[in-house]
């Protein structure tokens, strides 16, 4: 029992607690970029110029539950990033449709308002009808660009057809853009992957539009990308854009170096630009971050520390502490490596067994690839196993949570984490390592940081360690659970300071100022002609 003399400075010690956090959360808000200062900007820098964007995942999409209609919202980075983009400039999105219900939410050309209830952009959904040519592209994305992007030593699978499929897909996402275009000069901002042929569609049928594009994941090296059939396509599309953004500079190097292997190009290092058949394209580094000022403010809200209240009482957590992942249930996330060091961690210290636990967030991914679904049963198995040795009574040792929880509900698992595990084996960025540092309002909490993100570039002061070596994992896991709390405090403020630096917001607005330096505006025409 505490005794009553106690009470006083302890209740003044959390109202201090609670009064720095608001201070340091103000300071935070106040230098981020917000939505209207991006608004504004992107007025200045492109005037009324029509912004289309366009991404294979919708935003929000539409789902029939329970007989009525509800709008969910997209998981994964690129979304809940975009969202954010599209609110500021009112601008259209062309995304595919995905939810039992789009159709019937949508008016007769594919057209809704967005957010839900909000009317601030407009979502122009395409519907790939065609089966097998859904699953052809499905297939493609997934099962060859995105191992072959990763260097996580899955074998990236070409399949004639699914190529074929991907570049009818990318031309029906190029006949969207055009509709959405109109005839006035506009901005087309492509993102990723799936979209890597559309510039070239869109620049055979409109010269003169501005194309950006880009790639959320990591662009490999010339000698990993040189196996591909279909090279040439893929990059004279991506050369289509006058304007190509990366996370980071090395993954544009890495595109730079594949071009001047692959192609005949005029080649600028130092400008960062390629020159072919008399277009040139720039190649820039934009890393990304997630509305900062929006997590620190769910994490200091009251109604935040009930929910982890709530959710230690639920899982019956008691007062161990909590190592958390937060991932798409996907091979390059390195889960399976997390539970590997985690088992040796209570293996060789039996003495945390009872005042440690990991809690997995792992939302199902791209379930219909068998790579995917083995994976699933690997990690429910692997978390199985790990309870019948680590767990006792009500209490287990892992807890796999696999439902696609709202963004906000997010937050409290971040603000319960002791320990933040992020162990991608390759990652382009990885917002969930800067969402955790976003909301440690507090300057506590300890990152665990793969080397192999691009995070870890500009996330310095977490603790990093390669997830491939099992070994030094487990003891990263340690020194985080046993860190003081001055080193704690100390790697968390510097990080705290890199993620307060810039937000999504910012990562627009850098992209988009770019376009008005690189004289890439809309309509515009430049001294000596052509760009
Ligand atoms: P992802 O591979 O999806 O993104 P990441 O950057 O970590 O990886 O983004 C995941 C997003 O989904 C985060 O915003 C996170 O909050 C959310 N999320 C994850 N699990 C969730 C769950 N169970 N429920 C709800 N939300 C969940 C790709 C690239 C990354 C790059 C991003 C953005 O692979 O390298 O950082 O795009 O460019």
């Amino acid at each position: 029992m505490v005794p009553d003399t106690e009470r006083p400075p302890r209740r003044l010690l959390h109202a201090l607690g609670r009064a720095a956090a608001r201070e340091s959360q103000r300071r935070d808000i106040e230098r981020q970029t917000r939505p209207d200062q991006l608004e504004r900007s992107v007025r200045e820098y492109l005037g009324r110029t029509r912004i289309v964007i366009a991404s294979n995942r919708e935003p929000y999409q539409h789902v029939r539950r329970n007989g009525s209609i509800r709008a969910i919202r997209s998981a994964g980075g690129l979304a809940s990033a975009l969202d954010s983009v599209a609110r500021a400039t009112g601008a259209v999105w062309v995304a595919q449709a995905s939810g039992d219900a789009d159709r019937e939410m949508a008016d007769d050309r594919g057209r809704v308002s967005m957010p839900p209830g909000q009317d601030r952009y407009t979502l122009q959904r395409v519907w790939i009808d065609d089966e097998e040519r859904a699953q052809g592209f499905n297939r493609f994305v997934n099962g060859c660009l995105w191992p072959l992007c990763h260097v996580v030593y899955v074998r990236p699978q070409f399949v004639a057809a699914h190529w074929r499929a991907y570049q009818e897909v990318n031309r029906m996402f190029a006949d969207a853009i055009l509709e959405a275009a109109g005839d006035e000069p506009a901005l087309v901002l492509l993102q990723d992957y799936h979209l890597a042929l559309c510039a070239a569609e869109l620049r055979a049928r409109r010269p003169d539009l501005t194309i950006v594009l880009f790639w959320h994941i990591p662009w490999p090296n010339a000698e990993v990308f040189r196996i591909v059939p279909w090279k040439r396509e893929i990059l004279e599309g991506l050369l289509a854009c006058d304007l190509l953004g990366f996370h980071i500079r090395y993954h544009g190097m890495n595109f730079i170096e594949t071009v001047s292997q692959e192609l005949e190009a005029l080649i600028d290092r130092e400008r960062g630009a390629v020159r072919r058949r008399g277009r040139r394209t720039f190649v820039r580094d934009y890393p990304i971050s997630p509305d900062v000022a929006e997590i620190a403010v769910t994490a200091a809200d009251p109604s935040t520390r009930a929910a982890v209240q709530r959710i230690r009482e639920r899982l019956a957590i008691g007062d161990a502490q909590v190592i958390l992942g937060v991932d798409r249930l996907d091979y390059t996330k390195g889960i399976p490596e997390r539970l590997d060091a985690y088992e040796l961690l209570l293996d060789r210290h039996p003495e945390w067994r009872d005042r440690v636990v990991m809690v997995l967030i792992a939302v199902p991914s791209r379930v219909d690839l068998p790579e995917y679904q083995a994976l699933g049963r690997a990690v429910a198995e692997r978390v199985e196993k790990l309870n019948e040795r680590f767990g006792s009574g009500q209490r287990q040792s892992v807890y796999l949570i696999t439902e696609n929880l709202d963004f906000r509900d997010l937050i409290p698992y971040y603000v319960m984490a002791d320990v933040m595990a992020v162990t991608s084996l390759h990652d382009g960025m990885n917002l969930v390592a800067k969402e955790y540092v976003a909301a440690r309002v507090h300057n506590d909490g300890v990152l665990v940081l793969s080397p192999y993100t691009g995070a870890s570039r500009e996330l310095e002061h977490a603790i990093q360690v390669s997830p491939f070596d099992v070994d030094r994992l487990s003891g990263a896991f340690r020194q985080a659970l046993t860190i003081s709390p001055d080193d704690r405090e100390r790697r968390m403020k510097s990080l705290r300071e890199v993620v307060a630096a810039q937000n999504i917001y910012d990562w627009a607005r850098k992209l988009l100022r770019d376009v008005r330096r690189l004289h890439l505006v809309p309509g515009a025409t430049w001294p000596g002609g052509r760009r």
